[in-house]
């Protein structure tokens, strides 16, 4: 229910999470504090005000999610929920709160081993919300919440203790804080391996309304573009995506794209580029259904009727 700064958002690097701290407050107190935080994420998508401590049920979260996709999403392969739970928790509580390395978690992942049909991949960076419905209406796409570790841990937060072991529930340091942060570290791991996987054609969402489309700073620059190798990824496909109503920042030959254009050629990768892809915008005119009429989606809405473009 609480849809909050998402770990997965890590794709924005560096931000703090929000979401409801967890003390002994009566049950109408609850309420009240839900509706105001409900009605406050509508009016604010700004997912930073941070100090807020580990999501609360978070062992019966991570192991029903964990149970959940091995037998509902993706079943196939079989995972060992509990031992998995035994690895994060012994990764998070030991070391201090804010030096949780990208190797502690290297016993749970390997647990989690996956494996990933080609052409699948889908990487984005600042355009989680349309990300979703893209992937929703392409079906064939992966993304990183599809790969268990990005489905256990989608949208949780979690620390450990200085003092004693057992998680935080009152506050966790802000990701800025630390220099290997607990979630962001899971994050990169996951990042990592997802982007090693992938092969053949990969596709690359980016938001040409914000300035910095590409961000060296977001997990797509940092990680994820790292590790994709060129022997095994055949084409990446770009697309530049903007606002309806824009603004128009960047797009395929203007802005920080050029230099993602620049270091995917120096590394040997082939690519494309669009900034005018039609079922991107059909997508956001459905979505947005009072920009409908706007001109722009009238034309693509009436003389494209399809969505599925290939
Ligand atoms: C962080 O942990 C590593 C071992 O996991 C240790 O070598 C290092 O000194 C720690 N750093 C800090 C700042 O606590
Ligand atoms: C682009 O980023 C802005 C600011 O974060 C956001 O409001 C908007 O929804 C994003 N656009 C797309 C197409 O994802
Ligand atoms: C991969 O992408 C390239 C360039 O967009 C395209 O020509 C090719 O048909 C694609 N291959 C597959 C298997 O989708
Ligand atoms: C009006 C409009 O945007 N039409 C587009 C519909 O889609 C085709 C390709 O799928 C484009 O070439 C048209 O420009």
């Amino acid at each position: 229910m609480f849809k909050l700064a998402s770990p997965l958002s890590s794709h924005e690097a560096g931000q703090g999470f929000s979401t409801i701290a967890s003390r002994k407050p009566s049950v109408s107190f609850v309420a009240i504090s839900v509706t105001a935080w409900f009605i406050m994420l509508q009016l604010c998508p700004c997912q930073t005000r941070g100090q807020h401590g580990t999501t609360p049920h978070i062992k019966h979260i991570v192991m029903g999610r964990c149970y959940s996709y091995s037998a509902l999403v993706n079943p196939g392969l079989s995972y060992d929920c509990e031992e998995i739970w035994r690895r994060f928790e012994e990764a998070v509580v030991h070391p201090t709160t804010c030096n949780v390395s990208v190797q502690d978690y290297h016993p749970m992942f390997n647990l989690m081993p996956q494996i990933w049909p080609c052409d699948k991949f889908l990487f984005w960076s600042k355009t989680r919300p349309l990300m979703h419905s893209y992937a929703a209406v392409l079906r064939h796409f992966w993304t990183l919440e599809d790969t268990l570790p990005g489905y256990m841990f989608n949208d949780l937060i979690w620390c450990g203790r200085d003092t004693e072991s057992g998680f935080d529930h009152s506050s966790c340091p802000e990701w800025s804080a630390c220099k290997n942060h607990p979630v962001h570290s899971l994050w990169r791991k996951a990042s990592q391996n997802f982007a090693e996987m992938a092969c053949g054609n990969i596709t690359v969402l980016l938001n040409g309304s914000v300035v910095n489309a590409f961000n060296r700073k977001s997990m797509f620059g940092s990680v994820e573009l790292d590790s994709l190798n060129p022997e095994r990824v055949a084409h990446v496909n770009i697309k530049v995506v903007t606002n309806l109503e824009g603004p128009h920042v960047e797009s395929c030959n203007k802005g920080s794209i050029v230099s993602l254009i620049q270091i995917l050629q120096l590394r040997g990768f082939r690519w494309t580029c669009s900034d005018t892809d039609q079922t991107l915008m059909s997508l956001q005119c459905i979505q947005r259904p009072e920009r409908s009429s706007s001109q722009k989606c009238a034309n693509s809405l009436v003389h494209n009727k399809s969505l599925t473009s290939n």
